[in-house]
């Protein structure tokens, strides 16, 4: 298995995603900001737009780093870091995990570019509703399904640790505490390593 990468970008993500669920993988570094740049053909397969984290796994090709980590939990991980389809926690499973990039990405994008926010015609709503929509969510549970971390929680999680070390959390025990949490998991701190 290959993780097409580059630092400081949302493969971390997909790299903390690779360690939870215990796989063996290689990288290899796509250099996004090279002027010269020149994509190889294996990349773009997995890659249309060019983006990193993309995966190869033999004849899967996939990037958009939602898709990896629901990829990676249900083929190597399902009923631990996925919810088995038939489970009644898939549905919330689901939601959570494509919360970030329908959702928290999109706004943050919106909030960090100034642009007035339309709430009713964007899917995203605005950012003050997101935090707010993802700190309800939390309440009192450990992780965004109850007490089974799960690959939501590596998008949610990066996501999380993103907007605090941009300073863009806002003061939230709740998504505090989240950040903590996720960044004292083993497997994170294993990715952490591997990026450095
Ligand atoms: N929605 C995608 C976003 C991927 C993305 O924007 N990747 C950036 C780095 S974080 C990238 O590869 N930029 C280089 C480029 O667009 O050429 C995901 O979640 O994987």
């Amino acid at each position: 298995m290959k993780l097409f990468w580059a630092p400081q970008t949302r493969s971390t993500r997909a790299i903390w995603m690779l360690e939870e669920a215990g796989v063996a993988y290689e990288l290899e570094h796509v250099d996004i900001r090279a002027a010269d740049r020149e994509d190889s053909a294996e990349f773009r397969a997995a890659s249309p737009m060019g983006k990193v984290p993309a995966l190869i796994d033999g004849d899967a090709a996939l990037s958009e780093s939602a898709a990896i980590c629901l990829y990676l939990a249900d083929r190597y991980a399902s009923g631990s870091l996925a919810p088995a389809v038939d489970d009644p926690l898939r549905a919330p499973f689901l939601y959570w995990l494509m919360y970030t990039p329908a959702v928290v990405e999109p706004a943050i994008s919106e909030h960090v570019n100034k642009v007035a926010p339309q709430p009713q015609r964007s899917g995203w709503g605005d950012f003050d509703t997101m935090i707010r929509t993802w700190e309800q969510r939390l309440g009192d549970r450990e992780w965004v399904l109850g007490e089974t971390f799960t690959a939501a929680d590596v998008m949610l999680g990066s996501s999380a640790v993103f907007l605090r070390m941009f300073g863009m959390l806002p003061a939230s025990a709740t998504l505090e505490a989240y950040a903590d949490r996720c960044m004292a998991r083993s497997a994170f701190s294993r990715a952490e390593e591997v990026v450095k």
